[in-house]
């Protein structure tokens, strides 16, 4: 999870080397307009923050889906220490044995703790992203209240996936529309972008945002756990994972959450 403090427009993130570097990087990148603006990072009270712009800023009631990319959320160094030096965690035990008291195996449940590894790869199989690539992690309606929606944890199916597209835009044609047209504009800019093929992209987000006017727009976001691939590899985003090959499966979620977009659009049109 990561802390988020918003001020005068602004946004500050609990600072993070890593997603500092990629951010810098993306502000002279084709990426750079669909990335939120950086500002650099501050330090209050003994704490780093990263200083970004308040995407919701100006925004009349806005609502939020972050779709998380990927077909895994994990890096591969996490693997290569669940199988060297495991650390158990029991709060991902828990977190785990509280969506599904039988996924946790014999030894697990005698543990009472997970590798991280373990914990990602289960979420990552139990959801959406393992097979489409991407996963729907929360839609968030912030009305006077600031209530938030949070209950995708098991999310899998494509139907489940346009039914939650349609009722996040309540069936909106113009915001569908919009929607669409984005996703294909970074489409385009990720396959002019030097950095997305030098970049292994893991845990990364799409955060879509529309409000009561009809603005509509998607951002990339959460650069924490996105490297540099090793310059032995060339990344092609949009082939499976297998150990080793350090490939994310970006494009093929990219692509997926493009044709559901489609699909919701054909249903709203009826
Ligand atoms: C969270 O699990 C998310 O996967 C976090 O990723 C991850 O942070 C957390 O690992 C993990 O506990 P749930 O979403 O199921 O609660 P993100 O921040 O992208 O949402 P990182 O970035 O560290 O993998 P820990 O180790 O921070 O707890
Ligand atoms: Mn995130």
């Amino acid at each position: 999870g990561n802390f988020q403090l918003s001020e005068g427009g602004e946004v500050l993130k609990r600072f993070s080397e890593v997603e500092a570097v990629c951010l810098q990087a993306l502000m002279a990148d084709p990426l750079r307009p669909f990335v939120p603006q950086y500002h650099g990072s501050v330090t209050k009270g003994g704490e780093s923050y990263i200083r970004l712009k308040d995407l919701l800023s100006g925004l009349k009631n806005p609502v939020i889906m972050d779709c998380k990319m990927g077909v895994r959320t994990y890096q591969e160094e996490e693997l290569t220490k669940a199988h060297t030096k495991p650390t158990l965690r029991t709060d991902m035990y828990q977190k785990m044995v509280k969506v599904d008291p039988t996924a946790p195996t014999v030894e697990e449940h005698k543990q009472r703790g997970v590798t991280k590894w373990r914990y990602l790869q289960w979420r990552d199989n139990t959801s959406s992203t393992a097979t489409l690539g991407f996963r729907i992690e929360c839609i968030m309606v912030r009305d006077t209240n600031g209530s938030v929606q949070r209950d995708f944890k098991k999310m899998l199916t494509p139907a489940q996936v346009t039914e939650a597209l349609l009722s996040f835009t309540k069936s909106q044609l113009h915001i569908l529309k919009a929607y669409h047209s984005r996703l294909q504009a970074l489409d385009e800019a990720l396959k002019e972008s030097p950095f997305f093929k030098a970049h292994e992209v893991i845990g990364s987000s799409l955060l879509f945002v529309h409000d009561r006017t009809s603005q509509a727009s998607i951002w990339m976001i959460d650069f924490g756990k996105t490297t540099p691939s090793p310059s032995s590899v060339q990344l092609r985003h949009d082939v499976p994972w297998a150990e080793g090959n350090r490939e994310d499966g970006y494009l093929i979620g990219l692509a997926a959450l493009t044709s559901f977009v489609g699909q919701a659009i054909s249903q709203a049109d009826r």
